[in-house]
């Protein structure tokens, strides 16, 4: 099917790309079923994947050992000056990186095909949604976005002769020279990558890298990283949050958006099975949301993407039964093992280890051979409409009316497993000073204790200080109508090192509470009193304690949920000594902003202080 173009600027754009990286040919994407099991094909008859025998359409890929999660220290926010970048983030001067990315770029694609992939981030068409057009020399990329995005003819239809669009640019950056045999994940050394962003052109370049968020633009770099640079600009909010729908059993949905640090269990939590009665669950994203505020006032809220592209290891139907029942065909694994019987694994997966299967970097593996078969970054890519508790309105354009921010992270110790903040202002102390300890979903240390502001430290494109303002001046727009705010902590250990909360579907009692807080609303306080602990009426109970709003035990459904009474108090306890501890380093962590710190966070830091005497 030929495709049409009939938007000049993206005819020229295209035109100037194919004169630097000189690609053997040019293919524009039509996002049609056709074109995505041709490029398998070509791929597994050229031994970059291999097509799975005992799983329907899905295919295993093997990356490059030095090409298997993102870099964080190879990304930039290459905004004009610095100061705007702020110090979360890596920055060179846009005109200094522009020329060497350019000297990377000249001759890049030598020997491949340029694919032109038009993708929209959005329902087509919905008033929240983005159309980005990503130039890529990977056909993995290309199937990839068709299952993350929404791409093909319909977005170039949208797009007209002179719309928006931004524009990313993606090469793996390994020209193949003539005659030259492929290597099945061709990429550049790690000091030849660069994941960059121009968020005051809308503009995203990246280079050396064929993996996940560094080279699937529509997801990290565009629907993270630069639309938070433009939500900031034009009054919406771009978060790292997955959105779900509960219902209770009188019918009445709640609408939640939760934002935790990479591999934190986000794509658990979104398609959550409720394990108590008559509740149910919907997931209607699991990475991104993209929310603006509608004409009554609320906030709403969409899933740009179209698909998962989740942390394989420890998938389980234990931890996520609908994530295995997503996998079940028509999906793409990268760095699985692959089993004899022609299906992927990896640790963690359900019933005993296979006997032999080959390992993610292609060699025999055996359980003894004191190694993991997966990578622990392996992933798959899956479309979101398989979930079988995928919320029908997924797709609706006006996105779902949010009610509640959860926050969240990965702490051992001191934080207990849910509170709830005081007002909008304490939600986003709550969401600036979010931490969480370090796993592999990102290159470097794992098991460090990281501040991870909103989930968004490695994707927020612009200054953190102004960011955190961006929240307060949302708050204030919305008014009474703001969702409320809650902050969980899923994995406090006891002090012999035992999970204390089972997880998974029980976490559907912690989030029950949630939603009964919020039906109490009247009853809620505004204010702390100083006077804890103190039952703070309403549906569910509360007590005022100095780092927020705590169930009690009692307020929390724990019906049929063998857990020992002493877990429970652990859980909800407050240390005030440790908590005491954790000030310096809010503090630290707040000094970095400088002038950038909104005044309203160092009122709640004194706040904190104040109520912790
Ligand atoms: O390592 C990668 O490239 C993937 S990172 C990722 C993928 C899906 C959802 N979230 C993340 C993340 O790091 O937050
Ligand atoms: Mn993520």
């Amino acid at each position: 099917m030929a495709v049409m173009v009939k938007h000049e600027k993206l005819k020229n754009w295209v035109q100037e790309v194919v004169e630097l990286c000189r690609p053997g040919s040019i293919h524009w994407c039509n996002g049609t079923k056709e074109e995505y099991d041709h490029l398998m094909t070509l791929m597994v008859e050229n031994g970059m994947a291999d097509s799975l025998q005992n799983r329907p359409n899905s295919f295993l890929f093997r990356s490059d050992p030095s090409d298997v999660a993102r870099v964080e220290d190879r990304t930039y926010i290459s905004a004009p000056t610095q100061d705007e970048a702020g110090p979360t983030n890596h920055w060179i001067d846009p005109d200094e990186l522009k020329k060497t990315m350019t000297e990377l770029y000249t001759g890049c694609m030598q020997g491949r095909t340029l694919y032109v992939i038009p993708f929209s981030m959005g329902p087509i068409g919905s008033p929240i949604s983005k159309i980005g057009i990503e130039l890529t020399d990977s056909p993995y990329v290309v199937c990839n976005m068709h299952i993350m995005t929404r791409v093909g003819t319909k977005v170039l239809e949208v797009l007209g002769t002179d719309g928006d669009y931004i524009p990313c640019l993606h090469s793996i950056g390994a020209p193949l020279a003539e005659g030259q045999e492929d290597v099945p994940w061709p990429c550049a050394p790690i000091e030849k990558k660069y994941i960059s962003h121009f968020p005051q052109e809308n503009l995203i370049w990246s280079f050396g890298s064929g993996y996940g968020g560094n080279a699937l633009l529509g997801k990290k770099c565009l629907a993270l990283r630069i639309a938070s640079a433009m939500a900031k600009r034009e009054g919406w909010m771009a978060e790292h949050m997955l959105i779900l729908r509960l219902t209770n059993p009188e019918g009445r949905r709640f609408h939640i958006a939760a934002a935790f640090p990479s591999a934190c269990g986000k794509t658990n939590l979104a398609m959550l099975e409720p394990t108590i009665e008559g509740w149910k669950c919907e997931c209607i994203g699991d990475d991104i949301a993209w929310m603006k505020i509608g004409n009554d006032g609320r906030l709403y809220a969409i899933n740009p993407e179209a698909g998962f592209f989740g942390v394989a290891p420890g998938t389980s139907y234990n931890s996520n039964p609908m994530a295995m029942e997503t996998l079940k065909e028509n999906c793409i694994f990268t760095n699985c093992a692959l089993t004899d019987d022609g299906d992927i694994w990896w640790e963690g997966f359900d019933g005993e280890p296979p006997a032999h299967a080959i390992d993610w970097k292609g060699n025999d593996w055996t359980p003894d051979s004191g190694r993991p078969a997966a990578h622990p970054n392996a992933r798959f890519t899956a479309p979101a409409a398989q979930c079988p508790v995928i919320c029908p309105d997924w797709e609706d354009p006006k996105g779902v009316p949010i009610d509640i921010f959860v926050f969240g992270g990965r702490r051992a110790g001191v934080v207990p497993l849910v509170n709830e903040a005081y007002n909008w202002d304490h939600g986003v102390f709550l969401g600036a000073t979010a931490a969480s300890e370090t796993t592999a979903a990102n290159i470097g240390a794992v098991g460090n204790l990281r501040r991870d502001p909103f989930a968004m430290q490695p994707f927020c494109g612009y200054h953190m200080g102004d960011y955190f303002q961006h929240w307060f001046d949302m708050g204030d727009k919305l008014g009474a109508k703001a969702p409320r705010i809650f902050y969980v902590n899923w994995f406090r250990k006891s002090p012999d090192g035992k999970w204390l909360w089972p997880g998974f579907g029980e976490n559907s009692r912690v989030l029950k509470w949630m939603c009964e807080r919020v039906e109490g609303r009247a009853d809620a306080v505004e204010t702390p009193t100083g006077l804890f602990p103190r039952k703070v009426e309403g549906k569910a109970g509360a007590v005022e304690t100095p780092i927020g709003l705590l169930p009690r035990k009692e307020d929390l459904d724990l019906t049929g949920l063998d857990i020992d009474n002493d877990d429970v108090e652990e859980l909800l306890r407050i240390d005030t000594k440790a908590w005491q501890a954790e000030l310096p380093d809010i503090e630290k962590h707040f000094d970095q902003f400088g002038r950038h710190l909104p005044q309203r966070l160092k009122v709640q830091l004194e706040n904190l202080r104040k109520r912790l005497k």
